[in-house]
């Protein structure tokens, strides 16, 4: 799986070579390249932005520049996404199926905003992580990231993503470990008894139990 990723501020995306996804780009299951849009300005002083035609505060990317970008990495296959407080709500279906693309453009917004008529022209599909404002589209490109690469085969242990959290619409149950004693708490006794059969049925039951207790509305959705 293929992630271009078209931002200002491509050191925001160190963070990705930590821990899981660090590890996946490293054995070539996930690659994510960081385009920097500057690179795309053919002013003499880089810039990239301009003020906006009609008044009005702050500063509007210049279209060309974006479409330079794009242009650098765009093949047949590719889909386009804008990082936006306006798009979709992302959520687990969604993920699911943006995995089974081979190739993801994420397009990362500052300042006010990007000429609408290059967002017109090269835009499939645009994404929010959620109800809320951020200075830039890189957060939720990472959060995207992140959530999708969980499902390219290989970057997870083979059988965690069928157990865990959403995959079966229920949360996941609590896990305990040694001291089997803290703090006076025991371990539930059943996790002790080597039942198995018993195991998995104390396990879904929880499962319900915490899903209805601290997301009612999952369930109702089902
Ligand atoms: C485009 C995404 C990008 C438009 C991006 C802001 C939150 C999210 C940006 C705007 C972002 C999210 C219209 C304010 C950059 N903030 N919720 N900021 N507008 O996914």
């Amino acid at each position: 799986m293929k992630f271009d990723v078209l931002t200002l501020f491509p050191e925001m995306f160190d963070t990705l070579k930590q821990s899981v996804i660090g590890r996946a780009q490293e054995k070539e299951l996930i690659d994510i390249n960081l385009v920097n849009i500057r690179d795309f300005s053919q002013d003499k002083h880089k810039k990239v932005d301009d003020t906006p035609y009609g008044g009005g505060a702050g500063m509007v990317m210049m279209p060309d520049v974006v479409y330079r970008a794009y242009q650098s990495v765009k093949t047949e296959e590719s889909k386009v996404i804008y990082m936006s407080p306006q798009g979709k709500t992302l959520d687990q279906k969604k993920v699911e199926d943006l995995a089974k693309q081979e190739h993801l453009i994420l397009l990362c917004g500052h300042y006010e905003g990007i000429d609408q008529r290059v967002l017109d022209k090269i835009v499939d599909e645009e994404i929010s992580i959620g109800d809320y404002v951020l200075t830039g589209g890189e957060i939720p490109a990472m959060v995207l990231i992140d959530s999708v690469s969980r499902y390219v085969k290989g970057v997870l242990k083979e059988d965690s993503i069928k157990e865990e959290s959403f995959s079966n619409g229920l949360f996941e149950y609590p896990q305990y470990t040694r001291p089997e004693i803290f703090e006076g708490e025991k371990v539930p006794e059943v996790l002790l008894s080597g039942n198995h059969q018993k195991i998995e049925k104390w396990r879904k039951e929880k499962s319900f139990e915490i899903t209805k207790q601290k997301r009612p509305d999952l369930l109702e959705q089902k």
